[in-house]
């Protein structure tokens, strides 16, 4: 028996950690006022079956060679020692390399993979292929913000710095009248920050505001995208119209004469040619109320209260990332600055326009003063790459051309695929889709310390250690705890630290020097800790030495001014800190998202509908968001996760209407299904969501009931089998995923079993 806590972090909290033998207790972290329920994923998921055990190599492949093959996700897996696999697998890198240059290998490799500022898998596997061999394909940008990553940089600055710190939780509690959330702001979502959270706040914030008076108005098919706690008005459109109902918003604004016309045309530019659109002047369409109320379903006197009650307030606009995770998902962001502009309020404190407001949970909050340091990369001298939702569309059109951001660029050929810290398989879009795509190359790569579908459509499957096996540095930018990560447990089977697995290719490859700088792990972290505390000397704030810091578990680092950011800045001083945009304003007109002549992202904000709309086959709209019980897919099979299934699948909402025209009855199992694919899930019947819209979180791991076919039916529950895998616009080619059609009806017959957190055959 070991009673000793031992202090850790992960995504969705810091906490401590008991062990008996092999079981271990978690507990939060006793400064959190509201602790997030996932850190109990862990303590099943530490043992478990689905954990990868050993070195695995496909049979086709070491059977045949490298080569592109339709078995991947379908063979068996053989076992090896490390030794002989590292050899092998140091060999065809070295093959592709000298055969295709590191063009021809594809390390974008995106993923979430553990909190830690050293044993970051990203930061590894591309420190590993610029020192050892020459650099890689990337991808840029993000599944959570594909489509504003690029946008927001055209309209009003870095995306950084425009989202994460302008408008804080405490500027909300002291200071807005209302808040109108496009999207909502689910608890979910902000229970977790890439990196680490040591205390969730937002319900408590949002209490606090609700309490002295604030409005809070949530706006999302889904009534569950605010807590209970904000009291908010629910308003319901079709999803996807959020751009037509803030439309409708400033129509009315400007046309009641609410708007603040001094704000417009002191900190704005390119009104007059959005002014004209918005009342019809070309295209004979007056975007009016009652126009909006055709297109988002709600009442023209619902959208003119909304615009009158937010005239003349402290009021701010918040957008859920998921809003802009679909088709034309750049209008929405853009529209809702518009919004926030013609209200004239940004830059002021609790006003104006929190983009991803309660998307994560460093979102509101101050940086700290002064970063901590992680992992350096290295230099990549390869030029190519992909905006990050388009890895199917790269590796099924090598050398054909794409539009991004302006350019014109070319998919390159792709040999090798290495991914490390991710789950495609959860994360992607259209799976059928890309087990096509992965049947392309040569070689599969990847290293996780579960079984996921990515893991089981691999050639060489490499088991990593989690996060709780190992040490390192918790931290994030806006996070004040800095936390010594004890290692709490031995790992699992012959797992292996990403850092070791790299080092012992890099060791094969001659470049163990470049790769390790001759530091062994625990070496690293004293080495980041101490280049964290000379940059905190630098700004005469003193900390301990590193034993100290390990000994103490935790580091509280200090906060930089809550001061709004480049947006409070320019608000303040618009001649003196202009904003970094061609005109030094907020461009409500674009002239060089014009220049692109993009149809699909024209050079202001525009209702564009999405292509994928309800038919008489697939009837109705699919949410696929973010789950609650696990962050993506990561810990699936952990306690938390697996006790919120029913029957061992994923629950989907449904509208009681919508139910009964199906006969479905809660905890039905159904079928969802489209043109693309089909899964399981459980019905769960409710009111609390639009009807004509269900509801079916993403990460219930893919669960082919037959590998062998080219269309299977997922038995778990995986959403991205029946999204699209088609990219918001031409200007940033962002994910889509949020959105889809589908039909759904009662599934009659024998359940098939849940077989996603086996082992494969072998
Ligand atoms: P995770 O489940 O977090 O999902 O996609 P992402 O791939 O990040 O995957 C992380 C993987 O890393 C897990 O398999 C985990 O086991 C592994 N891992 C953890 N620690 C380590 C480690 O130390 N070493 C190694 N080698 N592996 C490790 C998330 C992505 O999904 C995101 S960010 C968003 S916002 C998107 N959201 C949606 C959506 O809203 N709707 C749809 N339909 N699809 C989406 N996909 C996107």
């Amino acid at each position: 028996m070991d009673d000793i806590r031992l202090p850790h972090s992960s995504h969705w909290g810091a906490f401590s950690v008991t062990r008996q033998g092999d079981a271990i207790t978690v507990t939060p972290h006793p400064g959190d006022p509201d602790p997030n329920p996932l850190l109990q994923n862990f303590p099943a998921a530490l043992r478990h079956r689905a954990r990868i055990a050993r070195p695995m190599v496909r049979r086709g492949w070491l059977a045949n060679g490298p080569g592109p093959s339709d078995r991947r996700g379908r063979d068996e897996f053989v076992a090896m020692d490390w030794d002989e696999v590292l050899d092998r697998l140091a060999a065809e890198l070295k093959r592709v390399r000298d055969a295709h240059g590191p063009e021809g290998i594809f390390g974008g490799s995106y993923g979430w993979a553990s909190a830690g500022r050293f044993h970051h898998a990203q930061s590894q596997i591309h420190r590993f292929l610029n020192s050892s061999l020459g650099g890689y394909v990337r991808s840029v940008n993000s599944y959570s913000a594909g489509a504003s990553a690029v946008i927001l940089p055209h309209i009003l600055g870095p995306f950084e710095a425009v989202t994460r710190q302008t408008v804080t939780w405490d500027q909300i509690v002291a200071h807005t009248e209302i808040v109108i959330a496009f999207g909502g702001m689910a608890l979910k979502n902000s229970m977790v920050a890439g990196g680490g959270i040591s205390r969730h706040t937002e319900r408590g914030a949002m209490s606090a505001a609700a309490l002295r008076g604030c409005a809070f108005i949530n706006v999302s098919p889904l009534r569950e995208d605010l807590p209970e706690e904000a009291k908010a008005e629910w308003v319901a459109p079709i999803p996807g119209t959020d751009t037509a109902l803030m439309l409708g918003l400033v129509n009315t604004l400007v046309r009641e004469d609410l708007h603040d016309r001094a704000f417009l045309d002191r900190f704005c530019a390119g009104w007059e040619v959005f002014e004209d659109y918005l009342f019809g002047r070309g295209d004979g369409i007056d975007k009016s109320a009652a126009w909006a109320s055709g297109i988002t379903g709600l009442p023209a006197e619902q959208i003119l209260s909304i615009a009158r009650r937010l005239a003349g307030k402290r009021a701010l606009v918040t957008m859920a990332h998921a809003l802009q995770r679909a088709e034309h998902g750049e209008q929405p962001v853009w529209m809702a600055a518009v919004l926030a502009a013609c209200l004239g309020q940004i830059g002021l404190p609790g006003g104006g326009y929190s983009y991803a407001l309660g998307a994560l949970a460093h979102y509101g909050k101050v940086a700290n003063a002064v970063p901590s340091a992680g992992l350096a990369q290295g230099v990549n001298p390869v030029k190519a790459f992909i905006p990050v939702a388009r890895i199917s569309d790269m590796l099924l059109n090598p050398g054909q051309p794409f539009e991004y951001n302006g350019q014109r660029l070319t998919y390159p050929e792709i040999h090798l695929v290495y991914w490390a810290g991710g789950n495609p398989f959860h994360h992607h879009q259209d799976i059928n889709r890309l087990r096509r795509a992965f049947a392309k190359v040569d070689t599969i790569v990847v290293h996780d310390f579960a079984w996921t579908g990515t893991a089981r459509h691999a050639d060489i499957v490499l088991p990593a250690t989690m996060s709780l096996e190992r040490e390192d540095i918790g931290s994030a930018g806006n996070d004040p705890l800095m936390i010594a990560m004890h290692k709490v447990a031995e790992p699992f089977g012959q797992a292996r630290d990403d850092y070791a697995i790299f080092s012992g290719l890099a060791a094969r490859l001659g470049t163990a020097g470049k790769f390790t700088e001759g530091r062994s792990a625990r070496e690293w972290l004293v080495h980041l800790y101490e280049h964290t505390r000379t940059s905190l000397a630098h700004r005469g704030f003193e900390a301990p030495d590193f034993d100290t810091f390990w000994a103490r578990g935790e580091l509280t680092l200090p906060s930089g001014p809550d001061d709004g950011g480049i947006i409070g800045a320019f608000r303040r001083d618009p001649d003196g800190h202009p904003l970094p945009t061609p005109s030094g304003k907020i461009e409500i007109t674009s002239a060089t998202i014009a220049s692109f002549n993009y149809d699909d992202c024209p050079g202001h904000p525009t209702w564009l509908s999405e292509t994928d709309v309800p038919t008489a086959a697939w009837p109705l709209y699919l949410i696929a968001n973010q789950p609650a019980t696990r962050l993506h897919s990561q810990l699936d099979f952990g306690g938390h996760s697996v006790e919120a299934k029913h029957r061992g699948r994923e629950v989907m909402a449904i509208h009681p209407r919508d139910a009964r025209t199906r006969n479905i009855e809660d905890g039905d199992i159904v079928r969802l299904r489209n043109a693309r694919g089909a899964c399981l899930a459980a019905a769960r019947v409710t009111d609390r969501i639009r009807p004509g819209v269900v509801q079916l979180p993403t990460g219930a791991w893919y669960d082919p009931d037959d590998p062998t076919s080219d269309a299977p039916l997922c038995v778990h529950g995986n959403p991205n089998v029946l999204t699209r895998d088609v990219g918001t616009s031409r200007l940033a080619q962002g994910c889509t995923g949020q959105h889809t059609v589908v039909e759904v009806e009662l599934f009659i017959g024998n359940l098939p079993p849940i077989r996603a957190f086996d082992p494969p055959a072998g």
